[in-house]
């Protein structure tokens, strides 16, 4: 296991389509191992495989409390199979675009198939909080961050504002 950097905006791979997994084999066991190790040490509730630099669709989350015992969830090549008309309002985060949260409007309940782990397909009917960041990562492997759902004024300026960052860093 190993903790991996994560890419932070204007990175211009996290615009990247991420490709599906073929198949479940040993390197897709360790990204998603690196994957809970960055994500809890970042700490975050999701993660998608290309916030660590690899374009595959793999996502994983872990919405459980400080207070409760560990919830870890992978999901491979999820889809959206249904969303619902009715739409909710959720203050969302990303890692990859730090301390920066703004409410975002999405349906709000939605079905997802995927594979496990194990490469069992699945499908899950999400609403709350799993409904809201399923949906947040698999804009990740889309190349689509929570931002795109803002109007363009904020959107640009959060872009600026890291564009900025990015370009003192490198000074
Ligand atoms: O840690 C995270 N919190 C969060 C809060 C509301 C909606 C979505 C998220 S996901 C985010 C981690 C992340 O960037 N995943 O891609
Ligand atoms: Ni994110």
């Amino acid at each position: 296991m190993a903790l991996r950097s994560i890419l932070v905006i204007p990175e211009k791979k996290l615009r990247l389509v991420s490709e599906p997994v073929a198949g479940i084999d040993a390197s897709v066991r360790a990204l998603v191992a690196d994957m809970f190790e960055t994500m809890y040490e970042a700490p975050g509730i999701g993660l998608a495989a290309i916030q660590v630099g690899e374009p595959r669709r793999v996502v994983t989350m872990d919405l459980a409390r400080k207070d409760e015992p560990r919830q870890p969830q992978v999901f491979i090549n999820p889809e959206i199979t249904w969303s619902s008309e009715t739409l909710n309002v959720h203050e969302e985060g990303c890692l990859s675009i730090p301390e920066y949260y703004e409410e975002v409007e999405r349906p709000a309940e939605v079905k997802v198939r995927y594979l496990d782990l194990e490469g069992q397909p699945l499908e899950v009917h999400a609403s709350g909080l799993l409904a809201t960041c399923i949906q947040h990562e698999i804009d990740h492997l889309n190349g689509v961050l929570f931002i795109d759902h803002l109007s363009k004024l904020k959107r640009d300026r959060v872009v600026k504002k890291y564009s900025k960052v990015a370009r003192r860093a490198a000074e």
